[in-house]
């Protein structure tokens, strides 16, 4: 037949959506799978081919489970709370919920041309307020169990955006959004106390299916240290000065302290201080300075003010020594003070070198005078660890000293912060919490949700940065829940990553009005098989989404600790160029044009074909076409359907394909998969032509990647109801075993001759098939054969002297 896409991909689409194929069946009794991928932000470019490639991996083995007799939960929706859209609303004055409901409605269209098997009787859509008010409800179940807090605290703040960031939103200091340098902020934040949970998301990782790189940078996002906090006294003052260290063991080498130029004790103590002014301006200086410029741009030029007033003891030696203020100590780890051991730490020996400080080594090791030692060694100027030589024993008596003595003890710290969870814009989940001048920070009550988002006309932020919703006095103005008087509501609005935070859940039972999930279709569903998405949101939606999960776990309301078993990522579609995709660059591919012009299965066999899922590649348009060929090819093998058997050679073909393709889809290996389609594709029209039976393996197991093709062929070829719920074919392993099989024969480590021998034959039959070779015979002539290794099926190695 004729690759007529137009005409089939249409009737094939409709046909689906008709019978409602791709719904999932709550409650039955098959085996379940869950494939997942991550929803998109409607925006208002539509789709883009990143979007195709991300999702067709889950549809390629959703479609093949349920072949294989899964009852399959495939589902989409939307992630439409969020600033893009916010800005378009402010620049057009047309509210979000109008642009939100149109591009989602494009979305669906350029989704649905492109035959995804999602079931989307599902879809969900974060914005929709029986969406949100389960996102309220679980914000509040936090807060009800202490896990939200409210602060006061230097911020990560985007000027342009006019919004405060999470340090996860902040990366590298740029603002996520639009990358505008970010600036220090006081500001007022809600936390979610995600650090109460950084062990448990450690220790969770164990068991999960993640890709190792992604495990790592949850590890390294989450950053658990092993250390001690020791107190030094402070000459003059009851406090004793509480620091962290990965190095107790370094004790005696400590030649100076350094505090964070936001410590406490600056202003606590400002009596006692007596270049107080000196301090202040600097710490002014440091406050123009982000967070990432102060730990990652510190060059080897320390800056810092010794504080004057008072002097620390150090508890093991006795000995007296200076403290200084310096913005290499953050206040925001450990306990914003160390101590510091020029010796063996780098920072530490570029500010005692710049401050004129002693260096006293207690590892030997290194030339401390040139730079600083972090190599092992043998413990020396170190009282009782003095020629202990294993750090670990070292730390560890040290450690045990210190508690001894009453001045210290071991402990543990995360890089990760507690998540800062408000935003002061519109298009966001009100945050339900109201403040009662009696009260304080009162939940709103269950029965209340959700807490609409007031309809506004303007949606710009005020001039501080202050929400717009503290402009409608209706919302703002209420009543306490708690007393009945007068109070005010909360009008930050939460970040876009709390609607992403829990919407598998969702799915799950998406109509429910008296729960997120009902519970017994949580402990059906969950958790999810097989989520596919990008490297980009590894540390932020993939472990906000898992903490989440292990509080509603805790919590009692799901039935694991984690959600995802199975996680795996695409790599990057590049322009052809091998350049990032951007409009810009002017090398954006439109997935819709692709559709257009050569059609959905073209598009959906080409950004698997297009190398290594895993790894980002250039689009090549000379490879869509080469795949559009393909299937055109693959086509027209009805035109030459006969009953005349195949020969042995395509019959192995077959089978050992059906084999590699269920296998490799398994492995993510689509490349392969459809390599080895195409490979059998050439012998069978090399061989001219082909069974009905045997097409109709193939049609099974190409349909996952072209289903629009498939079903048409599938139908053609009398196939009984829709090929994409068919059966998904066995390969016979007695079909995969070749009767014969070529070897190479060795003399003396030489190729000499490639035999052909009967599969699995013995010893002797190979060795008289390899010596009866012309070109073996001559090599053994004459010679003494003094060895015959023979290994089964594989080679013959022969050695004459
Ligand atoms: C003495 C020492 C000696 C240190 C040595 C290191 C090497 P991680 O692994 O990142 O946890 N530190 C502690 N709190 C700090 C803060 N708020 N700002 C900047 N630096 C801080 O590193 C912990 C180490 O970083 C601690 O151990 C401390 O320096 C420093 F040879 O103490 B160490
Ligand atoms: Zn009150």
């Amino acid at each position: 037949m004729k690759h007529n896409f137009k005409a089939i991909e249409k009737k094939w689409q409709a046909a689906w959506e008709k019978d409602e194929i791709f719904k999932a069946v709550d409650g039955s009794d098959k085996p379940k799978f869950y494939g997942l991928v991550e929803f998109p932000y409607p925006s208002g470019a539509g789709m883009h081919v990143g979007h195709i490639k991300a999702y067709s991996s889950v549809e390629v083995v959703s479609r093949k489970r349920r072949m294989q007799g899964y009852n399959v939960l495939f589902p989409i929706g939307f992630d439409a709370f969020g600033l893009p859209t916010e800005n378009y609303a402010v620049k057009t004055n047309t509210h979000p919920r109008k642009i939100t409901d149109d591009n989602i409605k494009k979305f669906t269209t350029q989704l649905k041309s492109v035959g995804f098997s999602f079931d989307y009787s599902r879809t969900i859509d974060t914005t929709q307020e029986d969406y949100y008010k389960w996102t309220q409800w679980i914000f509040l179940k936090m807060f009800e169990k202490g896990l939200v807090f409210r602060d006061k605290t230097l911020v990560n703040y985007c000027p342009h955006c006019k919004v405060v960031l999470s340090n996860e939103d902040s990366q590298g200091g740029k603002c996520d959004i639009c990358d505008t340098d970010v600036i220090q902020k006081e500001k007022d934040v809600w936390y979610l106390r995600i650090t109460e949970y950084a062990d448990k998301l450690l220790q969770g990782l164990d068991g999960l299916d993640f890709p190792e790189n992604i495990k790592q940078q949850q590890v390294n996002w989450i950053g658990k240290s092993k250390g001690a906090f020791v107190n030094f006294t402070l000459e003059g003052i009851e406090d004793k000065l509480e620091i962290y260290t990965t190095r107790p063991d370094t004790l005696c080498g400590v030649t100076f302290m350094v505090i964070a130029p936001e410590h406490p004790y600056i202003d606590k103590y400002a009596d006692k201080i007596s270049n107080m002014d000196a301090i202040l301006a600097y710490r002014a200086e440091c406050q123009k300075k982000s967070e990432f410029e102060r730990t990652q741009l510190v060059s080897k030029d320390k800056t810092g003010v010794r504080v004057e007033g008072f002097d620390a003891i150090n508890p093991i030696t006795g000995k007296k020594i200076p403290v200084f203020i310096s913005d290499y100590v953050m206040m925001g780890y450990g306990t914003g003070a160390i101590m510091a051991v020029p010796a063996h730490d780098q920072r530490d020996w570029d500010f005692a070198t710049k401050f004129g400080i002693d260096i006293i080594p207690v590892i030997e090791g290194g030339d401390v005078t040139k730079e600083a030692y972090t190599g092992e060694g043998n413990m020396i100027n170190s009282e009782f660890l003095n020629g202990l030589n294993n750090k670990k024993d070292s730390i560890d008596r040290m450690i045990q000293e210190l508690e001894k003595l009453g001045c210290g003890k071991a402990g543990v710290q995360f890089k990760m912060k507690d998540w800062a969870f408000n935003r002061q814009r519109y298009w966001g989940e009100p945050i339900p919490i109201v403040h009662c001048p009696t009260c304080g920070d009162v939940a709103v009550p269950y029965e209340e949700l959700p807490l609409k988002l007031p309809v506004m006309e303007k949606f710009e932020p005020g001039t501080d940065g202050e929400s717009p919703l503290a402009r409608v006095e209706s919302f703002v103005n209420c009543k306490c829940p708690k007393c009945g008087g007068d109070a005010k509501r909360e009008t930050d609005t939460m970040p876009q990553w709390a609607g992403s935070s829990w919407y598998f859940l969702r799915y799950i039972d998406p109509h429910n009005d008296n729960e997120f999930a009902a519970r017994e279709k949580l402990n059906y569903w969950m958790p999810v098989d097989w989520y596919n998405g990008g490297m980009e949101h590894v540390t932020r939606h993939l472990i906000y989404s898992r903490f989440w999960h292990h509080f509603l776990y805790d919590l009692g309301v799901v039935n694991t600790p984690e959600p995802y078993k199975k996680r795996s990522a695409q790599g990057m579609i590049l322009g052809e160029d091998g350049q990032k995709m951007s409009k810009s660059r002017g090398n954006v591919i439109d997935p819709l044009d692709i559709v257009d012009a050569y059609g959905a299965d073209t598009l959906r066999t080409y950004v698997l074909f297009m190398g290594d899922y895993g790894a980002a590649a250039p689009w090549s348009d000379a490879s869509v076409r080469g795949c559009k060929r393909f299937l055109e090819r693959f086509a027209g093998l009805t035109d030459i359907i006969t009953d005349e058997a195949n020969s042995e050679k395509i019959e192995t073909g077959i089978h050992k394909t059906i084999k590699k393709v269920t296998e490799d889809i398994e492995a993510m290996k689509f490349n392969t998969a459809i390599a080895a389609m195409m490979g059998l594709l050439n012998d069978i029209v090399a061989e001219g032509h082909i069974t009905k039976d045997n097409l109709m393996l193939l049609v099974k197991i190409l349909s996952p990647f072209a289903p629009h093709l498939c079903e048409e062929m599938y139908a053609e070829l009398g196939g009984e109801g829709y090929c994409s719920l068919s059966q998904w074919p066995e390969f016979d392993p007695k079909k995969i075993v070749e009767s014969s099989i070529e070897i190479a024969v060795q003399v003396n480590g030489k190729l000499k001759a490639t035999i052909t021998i009967p599969n699995g034959c013995d010893k002797d039959e190979a060795l008289a098939i390899a010596k009866a070779d012309e070109n073996v015979a001559k090599a053994l002539d004459g010679k003494n054969l003094v060895k015959e290794i023979y290994v089964p099926n594989k080679i013959v190695n022969l050695v004459v002297k």
